[in-house]
């Protein structure tokens, strides 16, 4: 379908202008629209990719490596990574973006600072003035259990966020665990916080028993977004 498309589009054009040959630890992120970003660097072919670790961001990342027959490689060995390529739940004029709509976000943020260039891929949806518009579930917010209350009641009276709620799962009873075993707040912030999202950011992770917050501000080189007319708008 079109949305599809568009997630290709976006994910083939950031591959095409930035996985180079040269490049030989790739940082692979999460959600549904990185599937062609890998698929775009199998079809690089064997040989450039022999040479290649791919560092994966969660569970379903590493699924995508493994899958692609491409082999894994982990943070631990490598901690400079030459580019790391994933999703975003929103991305705003100046390239903040949300993250964590998969719950992914810990891992995520880690290989975006490690890498040498962090470039966002999204569906056209993704592209707005500022973040809060057409995400509305909120900022992810990944807690340590214990300390999921604590921070619930801080976001809903101290930080702005009285909707802020606590991740349940669909398909498992009770809430969404991460793959480091934590539980995830959305929190649902006004323009008045957006319009400065390192702030809310910093005052978010400075919450006893938050483990990381799903905005990443000022790390991204490149968002590309894939049009429904079939164009791919850039922005650096
Ligand atoms: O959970 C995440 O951070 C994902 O990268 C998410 O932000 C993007 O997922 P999508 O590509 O399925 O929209």
């Amino acid at each position: 379908d079109a949305i599809e498309q568009s997630k290709r589009l976006a994910a083939y054009q950031a591959v095409d202008n930035h996985v180079l040959p040269e490049h030989k630890v790739i940082g692979i992120g999460s959600g549904s629209t990185v599937p062609y970003v890998v698929e775009r660097i199998i079809a690089q072919g064997k040989e450039v990719n022999k040479g290649r670790v791919f560092i994966p961001t969660g569970f379903q990342s590493k699924q995508l490596i493994v899958d692609g027959g491409l082999t894994l490689g982990d943070v631990d060995q490598y901690p400079t990574i030459d580019v790391t390529i994933d999703g975003a739940d929103e991305v705003d004029h100046a390239l903040n973006c949300v993250k964590g709509g998969g719950a992914c976000h810990l891992r995520e943020k880690v290989l975006a600072e490690a890498a040498i260039t962090f470039v966002l891929v999204a569906d056209h949806r993704k592209n707005v003035q500022y973040l809060g518009t057409n995400f509305a579930q909120g900022v992810p917010i990944e807690v340590v259990p214990f300390a999921y209350a604590k921070v619930l009641q801080n976001l809903h009276h101290a930080l702005g966020s009285p909707k802020a709620t606590l991740r349940m799962a669909v398909k498992k009873a009770g809430p969404v665990v991460s793959d480091n075993g934590n539980f995830i707040i959305d929190a649902p912030f006004g323009r008045e916080h957006m319009n400065d999202p390192y702030t809310i950011m910093a005052r978010i992770k400075m919450l006893t028993g938050v483990v990381e917050v799903g905005l990443f501000c000022k790390m991204a080189r490149a968002a590309y977004f894939g049009n429904a007319d079939g164009s791919v708008t850039i922005r650096w």
